[in-house]
């Protein structure tokens, strides 16, 4: 009996919370199914025999070929297919489908009939569905099939049309099914339904508008009310404004309020209010809709001499631009991700963001608002722009989309749009067309730029223009935008640094009245590659750490430099890509699954606040013993304190000035464990940090039985190491042969020749191996390479490919060689020897050796008294060696 009375309680309970509920949005993210490639007869045939995957939300077709040594990757079309129960309770609701983002054309069916279309696949859309639905079946829920056509083909009229990331196809955000009453907040172009403005604040008092429109769908007219309420950080309500509406078919609405002594948004103090708004039924009291939506109080401006002020307060914008993308998932990346990406940006120290290059996840934002960091987003028009009426049609309403979908957001200062759009010419430079090109590329920019304007008034808008001042000053489109943003590369793919310091002071004397930020600035780096004396190019982690120093520290001391935005905080696919790491541009502080390079802590110890240190260097290192059977090697100690010290194994080795967060020691590893320990700082401040790093110390003398000869792996014409943390192996740059120990003997570094910007080697992807920099090096012309080892078993195991290539195929424009002359492929043939004996014979272009395809053969040796020699003997062309291991058995 009295089991009985619960459960209806909570029935009575529950259905008259459904009564009470207005807009009901709820994620349909699973159950899907997908299908890669058209089906003849779809949407309307209703068995087809194709195989389906099952497959839940987000989801991107592209997780694997994008990575795979198949040029290329999927661009066509897909179909995902899914079965919605509509509770019957819905009858006289209004639904909808709410896709946060699909790449890039999406067609969305309902029971077979086509109920809408969207183009662009950064931004939101909605479409409405009541007219395809099934009827309503009475007191149980319909079964109605969606299916969405999503199409990611290379499509001239839409942007993005060539640019450096990977447009992966896919619905690859959350989708929801939203069932509204007739008469509800007009959520036109997938916006929140209202809009809060403050376009007056200061400490003392602030001024609020919530405006938005209603719409009713329904055919009486009635009497509404909005009762909005402001709500405070602790859940006050501050304010409550009512407005009362005689409803048409729609009507717009908007409320005012001053907030004394309101909270101030920074990133210091990110302090948020919310607004909820509710439309209530005037006569019966029933609520029809509730929209809520976080927001801000803060005051910002740029100046042209004095930079970035917020809350009248100085601020030096400094931060990092974000892609969508994770280690196998492409950007079918869930909110933890997203989020997490947020934190860990916060985390470094930062207070700024370059969405870039298309609006991203709303998770992403949200979290900007909760942490405190200001934003700039911006629409996907990169590197060149079609003339069509189609593109500009579809790029000003991509910026329509993301300015009304993102309004509220007080993290936002910045609308921006056109990445580096005179950077692919589209026609002969000085022609006619080109002229003609750039005239009407400009009059687009500034079609965009006043209706972000004129949108929204309150923010500023940006184009992110090329380290190519006067192309971008000639053709007028850098006085377009309220902000000129520069991407600069200076020590990267220009070659001085100091050629960063002549363009912003011409920037500076040129456009001075122009704000500016350095939009993108970064250098490459495998996070598995060292080196001690890092050089431009060779995609080490010392390099990347050198390059950010120099800029960090121009971007401080320069006032009229609002600020700046690293290229970028996570490595990124970029499918064309021709790297260390193939289809990935490196230039992250954090790896594709988040792993902090040396970068990362560098700029925490530059930005943090509260006390940092942090041991920036690998657990495993290998080297050459010294007379004293140490190996004396660089630890870099990121720290904000100003005197550090290191430990080795407990003892202290030194203590050290920190300059620019860095303090670098020369620490004596012995073979085996060392134990680094890191302090700075002093009483309450006292940091430290632990590193037990395993050192593979390679004998002096390979046969002296006090320190046995266990491994050696060496890269050929490299001056790197790659440590490989998931094989546990060290991979040592090459040296010349000398007596007891082990080496090459004759031959030179490759290198791609004069015109070749790399220090050495080839930065051409190789085939068939993740261990990439270990074959794009390489020593030609080499007689042996020795290793005077004692008498044992041993693998030798040797790594070959062919460098040089016919391939002349146009290449991307961010590729670092595109300078080189044409290549030609080198034919050779040669055998190669082990302590005399044949183990490779005529190893050449007609067989084993094709370009850039990884070869490699492991072959047990027996060693007597004399070591290993492994010979090489030219038949035609130079004999070659990428790489060699080898490895004691017994
Ligand atoms: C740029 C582009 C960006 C590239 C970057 C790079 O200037 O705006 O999309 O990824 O350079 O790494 O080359
Ligand atoms: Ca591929």
């Amino acid at each position: 009996m009295f089991k009985k009375i619960t459960v209806s309680f909570i029935l009575c309970f529950c259905s008259a919370l459904i009564l009470a509920q207005t807009t009901i949005k709820q994620s349909i993210n699973t159950s899907w199914t997908f299908h890669k490639g058209d089906i003849a007869g779809l949407p309307t045939i209703t068995t087809d025999a194709s195989a389906w995957q099952k497959i839940s939300l987000p989801h991107s077709w592209n997780t694997v070929d994008a990575n795979d040594d198949e040029p290329g990757y999927y661009r066509g079309i897909g179909w995902y297919k899914k079965t919605i129960y509509v509770p019957a309770q819905w009858k006289d609701k209004q639904l909808s489908l709410f896709f946060e983002g699909a790449n890039e054309v999406a067609e969305v069916y309902v029971n077979g009939k086509l109920a809408g279309k969207h183009i662009g696949g950064y931004t939101a859309f909605s479409i409405p569905v009541n007219t395809y639905l099934k009827p309503f079946a009475k007191d149980t829920l319909t079964a109605n099939e969606i299916m969405v056509k999503l199409d990611n083909s290379h499509n001239e009229d839409i942007p993005p049309l060539d640019a450096d990331f990977t447009f992966y196809g896919g619905i690859y955000r959350d989708v929801y099914i939203v069932a509204s009453n007739q008469i509800s907040f007009d959520t036109e172009l997938a916006s929140p339904g209202i809009k809060i403005k403050t376009p007056a604040v200061s400490a003392e008092s602030a001024e609020l508008l919530i405006e938005g429109t209603i719409n009713n769908l329904s055919t009486k007219k009635t009497k509404v009310k909005v009762i909005s309420e402001v709500v405070d950080a602790d859940g006050k309500v501050v304010a409550k404004l009512q407005s009362a509406l005689s409803l048409g078919t729609n009507l717009a609405f908007s409320q005012k309020q001053m907030v004394a002594n309101p909270h101030l948004w920074s990133p210091g103090a990110p302090y948020l209010y919310h607004v909820v708004s509710r439309i209530v039924d005037a006569s019966t009291g029933q609520q029809l809709d509730e929209s809520s939506s976080a927001f801000g109080f803060r005051w910002f401006s740029f100046d042209a001499d004095k930079g970035f002020f917020l809350n009248g307060n100085p601020v030096k914008l400094i931060g990092a631009n974000r892609h969508q993308d994770f280690q196998g998932m492409a950007n079918a990346i869930p909110d933890a991700i997203n989020i997490h990406d947020m934190e860990l940006l916060k985390a470094m120290g930062a207070n700024f963001i370059r969405v870039a290059h298309y609006p991203q996840d709303p998770s992403v934002l949200e979290a900007c608002d909760r942490l405190g960091i200001l934003a700039s987003v911006e629409t996907p028009e990169v590197n060149r722009i079609t003339e069509t009426t189609a593109f500009a049609e579809n790029t000003r309403h991509m910026q329509m989309e993301m300015i009304r979908q993102n309004f509220n957001h007080p993290s936002i200062i910045i609308w921006a749009y056109m990445n580096e759009v005179e950077i692919v010419p589209r026609y002969k430079s000085g022609s006619d067309e080109q002229k003609k090109y750039f005239v009407n590329l400009v009059n687009l920019a500034k079609q965009v730029d006043s209706l972000t304007r004129q949108e929204d008034p309150s923010r500023y808008t940006m184009i992110p223009c090329q380290g190519d001042f006067d192309r971008y000053y000639n053709t007028g489109l850098a006085a377009v935008p309220q902000i000129v943003g520069w991407n600069l590369y200076y020590g990267w793919y220009a070659k001085d640094f100091a050629g960063l310091d002549k363009f912003l002071e011409k920037h500076h004397k040129m456009l001075p009245t122009k704000p500016m930020i350095i939009t993108e600035y970064g250098a490459d780096a495998d996070s598995r590659l060292h080196s001690f004396d890092p050089q431009r190019f060779d995609k080490t982690v010392e390099y990347e750490v050198k390059y950010h120093q120099y800029y960090l520290e121009r971007i401080k001391k320069l006032p009229f430099v609002a600020g700046g935005a690293i290229w970028n905080l996570v490595d990124f696919n970029a499918e064309m890509r021709q790297e260390a790491t193939p289809h990935i541009n490196t230039k992250g502080l954090l790896t594709n699954d988040r792993q902090p390079k040396e970068s990362y802590f560098f700029y925490q110890a530059n930005l943090l606040k509260q006390p940092f240190i942090k041991i920036g260097t690998n657990t495993l290192k290998a080297g050459n013993a010294d007379e004293n059977n140490v190996c004396q090697q660089p630890v870099n100690v990121y720290s904000n304190q100003p005197q550090v010290k290191l430990w080795l194994n407990g003892k202290l080795l030194e203590s050290k000035a920190v300059q620019d967060g860095l303090a670098t020691f020369t620490v004596p590893f012995t073979s085996g464990k060392n134990t680094l320990k890191a302090t700075g700082g002093e009483g309450d401040n006292q940091q430290e940090d632990f590193m037990t790093v395993d050192f593979n110390l390679i004998p002096h003398n390979l046969s002296n039985p006090q320190t046995p000869f266990t491994e050696l792996n060496v890269s050929l014409g490299d001056k790197r190491q790659l440590v490989d943390e998931k094989l546990h192996e060290v991979w040592v740059p090459e040296q010349p042969y000398t007596k007891g120990s082990w080496g090459y003997v004759g031959g030179e570094v490759f290198t791609l020749g004069q015109n070749g910007q790399l220090p050495y080697g080839s930065n051409k992807n190789i085939l068939e191996t993740n261990y990439d920099p270990i074959y794009q090096t390489q020593r030609v012309g080499l007689s042996d390479f020795k290793l005077d080892v004692p008498a044992g078993k041993y693998e030798v195991t040797l790594h070959f490919a062919e460098l040089t290539t016919n391939d002349n195929s146009p290449q991307l424009v961010y590729n670092l060689n595109n300078s080189t002359q044409k290549q030609t492929a080198i034919a050779r043939s040669f055998d190669v020897l082990i302590n005399g004996q044949t183990v490779i014979e005529g190893l050449g272009n007609g067989n084993y050796l094709e370009p850039l395809k990884a070869y490699s053969t492991k072959v047990p040796v027996i060693v007597g008294g004399d070591g290993i020699t492994i010979s090489f003997k030219a038949i035609s062309g130079q004999a070659i060696l990428n790489a060699v291991q080898v490895r004691k058995v017994y």
